[in-house]
């Protein structure tokens, strides 16, 4: 009885101590809150990636930039000192130069011509320009649609831009495009950002409403345009050596994670879109909805023909045309 009991209580010592030593935790982290559409992008990986490998792996989630700005963090997935980031590819261009062109303003039609083309051939081939930096781009996510915010005045126009001071991603395209409306750039890491409003270091900043929302960005910015000029995706990255020494099985639990925490992803920006410009005039900010955007295309003109010259007329017009 004793034996018994002695060999019972060795077995499961044992299987704890098994099922301790196979199990790998990995950190993933994004810039804005939980309870946003990164954050539901996450935490539906990190269940995901546990429920498809038995437990063997489990993801830890950081939020609100807690691990550093995002490009910190796609610095550390590269590194390896964190395996895996959600993040938009703001900073992206830095490392993987090729994914710039999606960052060109007035590309995409709408979320579902963006989602189509970020799914498709052109968006899987520029996730395979991420293996030779030291990355496995799992899959697109989304950030949505940017939209201007600024403490000083209604942005109806392009010509209101011109003199604002305003936050930007570190991001190429972003900056050429934003001088070209007369916008006096500041490059920011996006932790910075609430504060840089607050006291004033800049007028203004552009981000989806669904970052805007989550950030409560309402607190500090007072008028908010639906300019909608540039489509932010999201990516999500992992370290390359690290993906690599899964097994095929794990690999693919890892891909299919992502897949459905894409999916999380997208339904809450749509949400936040369909209620977040009642939700911020709820707040106080004044929105202006009624954006002419073609003016704002046409005072892009000459940024745009060097966009094209760069990145080539034929690939920005297969992006544009894809159906
Ligand atoms: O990914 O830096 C930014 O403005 C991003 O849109 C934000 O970090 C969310």
């Amino acid at each position: 009885m004793k034996l018994n009991k002695l060999i019972i209580g060795m077995t499961m010592a044992l299987g704890i101590v098994a099922s301790a030593a196979a199990q790998t935790t990995m950190k993933i982290s994004i810039s804005t809150s939980q309870n946003s559409h990164q954050g539901v992008a996450i935490d539906t990986f990190a269940k995901e990636v546990e429920k498809r490998t038995g437990g063997r792996y489990k993801v830890q989630t950081f939020y609100s930039g807690a691990l550093g700005g995002e490009r910190e963090s796609i610095e550390a997935v590269q590194l390896g000192t964190q395996e895996l980031a959600f993040s938009s590819t703001g900073p992206v261009p830095n490392f993987v130069p090729e994914t710039k062109i999606l960052d060109v303003p007035f590309l995409f039609r709408d979320k579902a011509h963006a989602r189509a083309v970020l799914d498709g051939p052109i968006g899987q081939d520029l996730l395979g320009k991420f293996d030779a930096k030291g990355f496995k781009a799992l899959a697109w996510g989304e950030n949505g649609f940017r939209h201007m915010t600024n403490s000083k005045r209604d942005v109806k126009g392009p010509e209101d831009l011109k003199g604002l001071k305003m936050r930007t991603m570190e991001n190429p395209v972003h900056i050429a495009a934003y001088k070209g409306f007369g916008i006096i750039t500041t490059p920011m890491a996006f932790p910075e950002v609430f504060t840089a409003l607050q006291q004033g270091t800049v007028d203004g900043q552009e981000n989806p409403l669904s970052v805007i929302i989550a950030s409560k960005f309402d607190q500090v910015q007072k008028h908010l345009s639906l300019t909608g000029h540039v489509y932010s995706p999201c990516i999500w990255v992992m370290n390359k050596a690290v993906f690599d020494k899964l097994s095929a099985a794990d690999k693919q639990a890892f891909l299919d994670a992502a897949k459905e925490g894409t999916k999380a992803n997208r339904a809450r920006v749509d949400e936040d879109d369909a209620k977040g410009v009642a939700d911020l005039r709820a707040k106080g900010m004044t929105v202006i909805d009624n954006i002419d955007k073609s003016k704002f295309v046409t005072a892009l003109a000459p940024v745009n023909a060097e966009f094209e010259k760069q990145f080539g007329k034929a690939n920005i017009e297969k992006i544009r045309n894809y159906k």
